[in-house]
């Protein structure tokens, strides 16, 4: 059986993770407003991910004999100042999310709640994978300084995510 506190923080964790797909579906609508369709076909692939995470802690829950209960989910920003600012929220809220997943396995080991700590090993390790691949982007854009014939290429390489 899972702790109250546990529980409760992997409840979060599912409404945060929605979150980040909603978000992601948010910055896709942007990238597709101003043509970079290959930009928006990323984060459309990313939002779909971010469902997947929500799910893998949803069935991980009645598992251990929990239940969700789904909390609200805000509205995310619809507008950015430009792919550059876009993306660097993208990797700042990736932070924000690793912040979280520490936080819960933190409170995992002093609740002595191993089989939680195994199951955030996978997350632990997913969101080094999410901090570098949009900090990689985030990069390329820092360093296009304003080139459009740069930033169509760019839509082109992001935009072969499969
Ligand atoms: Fe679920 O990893 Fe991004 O937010």
């Amino acid at each position: 059986m899972i702790s109250e506190k546990v529980l409760k923080a992997l409840n979060e964790q599912v409404g945060k993770e929605i979150f980040s797909s909603y978000l992601y579906l948010s910055m896709a609508t942007y990238f597709d407003s101003i043509d970079l369709l290959g930009f928006g076909k990323w984060m459309k692939v990313q939002a779909r991910e971010e469902l997947g995470h929500a799910m893998k802690i949803y069935e991980f829950i009645y598992e251990r004999g929990g239940r969700v209960e789904l909390p609200a989910i805000e509205k995310p920003q619809s507008n950015w100042e430009s792919p550059l600012k876009a993306f660097e929220a993208a990797y700042n809220h990736e932070r924000f999310i690793t912040e979280s997943i520490n936080k819960i396995y933190s409170l995992a080991k002093e609740e002595n709640d191993y089989a939680t700590q195994e199951f955030l090993n996978w997350f632990v390790k997913e969101q080094v994978e999410e901090e570098a691949q949009t900090e990689l982007i985030l990069k390329k854009l820092q360093k296009l300084q304003d080139s459009p014939t740069a930033l169509y290429m760019l839509d082109k390489e992001v935009g072969s995510r499969g």
